[in-house]
């Protein structure tokens, strides 16, 4: 069987009574961004979450924290979520035959995330308030009811995505120069950076990575250094303004040397048009900010010739449709005569 509890099993705390829940997730794609890469004149490749079968990085803690809570006697899950988690949790839930509640902010999930969580028969509660307020309720159902949490204040959430690092060391050899990573709940961020320490702890890279955590403007507690109470961005997957993990992710940008930036909507929007059409990508949204802060980098302050940088790509394109059909030229639409198709193509 593939999935992290049979590929990283030894690197996590599983016991006898572990059930080893799988939908075969991580082993995710590497890929060299050759086009834009050779632009920027340096070592570029992307981590494709994308390609997780819920189609983002959060199977990779999800599948653990379910796991753990099974093990743990819990009757059912519950979770807020700007998406991704939701749909996770959904479809883990619904493979290890648990309920699941989630709690979603109103009109702010996208599409493709909103149907998965349903499909997978989560049931679904939309919030008149925006992630922060949801991430509240959930913990105090958890509280009150003793339904088992699975937000990243679980700490098993955080202890699966350990294993992007792992595989992106195990594919290279080494840690990267730099890791760029979007941030929102900061809880990816501050996984990335324990997973890439346990990996030198046990001697399979020497170095660690300057980390570079990106987040939307309109989101950006800590690039400002406050909490953002009205949180705004096209990038909904990363509309959050009270980060549950600020402390760890700050931890990880000091002591690895690198730094907290944001980007506008513009750029997010950018990254990803430039991203689909210069290297045949479609990821969504929030995983472009990694990719906008990189070229706004770029522009700034250079980066030094030939560094090798992993940016990390955490969800897919194709959750959040809308996104990219607001930003597209309207389609050709012809009678189905060949003259007509020939005027068209002849333009
Ligand atoms: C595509 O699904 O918080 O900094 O509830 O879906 O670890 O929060 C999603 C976060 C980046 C930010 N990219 O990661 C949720 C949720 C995508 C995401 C992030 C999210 P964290």
């Amino acid at each position: 069987m593939r999935g992290i509890l049979f590929r990283y099993g030894d690197l996590l705390p599983l016991t006898k009574a572990t059930p080893r829940l799988s939908l075969c997730e991580g082993q995710t794609p590497l890929i060299p961004l050759t086009n834009l890469g050779s632009d920027l004149a340096v070592d570029l490749c992307v981590k494709f979450e994308g390609a997780n079968p819920t189609g983002s990085f959060k199977d990779r803690g999800m599948v653990l924290a379910v796991a753990k809570a099974i093990e743990g006697g819990a009757k059912a899950v519950v979770c807020a979520s700007t998406g991704n988690t939701s749909a996770a949790a959904a479809a883990y839930a619904a493979r290890a035959n648990l309920p699941c509640f989630v709690l979603l902010p109103s009109g702010k999930v996208a599409r493709g995330k909103l149907a998965q969580a349903l499909i997978y028969g989560a049931r679904v509660i939309s919030v008149r308030g925006n992630f922060d307020r949801a991430l509240d309720l959930a913990r105090k159902a958890s509280e009150e009811l003793g339904l088992a949490i699975v937000n990243s204040v679980n700490p098993y959430r955080l202890l699966g995505q350990q294993s992007a690092a792992w595989e992106i060391c195990d594919e290279l050899g080494e840690a990267p120069d730099r890791l760029v990573i979007p941030v929102g709940n900061a809880g990816n961020i501050s996984a990335y950076w324990a997973g890439f320490n346990r990996y030198r702890e046990l001697g399979r890279t020497r170095d660690l990575p300057q980390m570079i955590g990106v987040q939307a403007a309109g989101a950006s507690p800590l690039v400002e250094g406050h909490p953002f109470d009205e949180p705004e961005t096209v990038a909904t997957a990363i509309r959050i303004g009270r980060p549950v993990n600020a402390e760890k992710a700050k931890e990880a940008v000091r002591e690895s040397g690198g730094r907290f930036l944001a980007v506008s909507d513009e750029e997010i929007l950018a990254a990803q048009r430039l991203l689909a059409s210069r290297e045949g990508i479609f990821a969504e949204p929030a995983s472009c900010a990694s990719l906008a802060g990189l070229l706004r980098l770029h522009r700034e302050e250079g980066l030094p010739e030939g560094i090798r940088i992993v940016a990390v790509l955490t969800g897919n394109g194709l959750k959040d449709p809308d996104a990219a059909l607001n930003q597209v030229p309207e389609m050709v639409e012809i009678d189905d005569r060949w003259e007509s198709l020939r005027e068209v193509l002849a333009r």
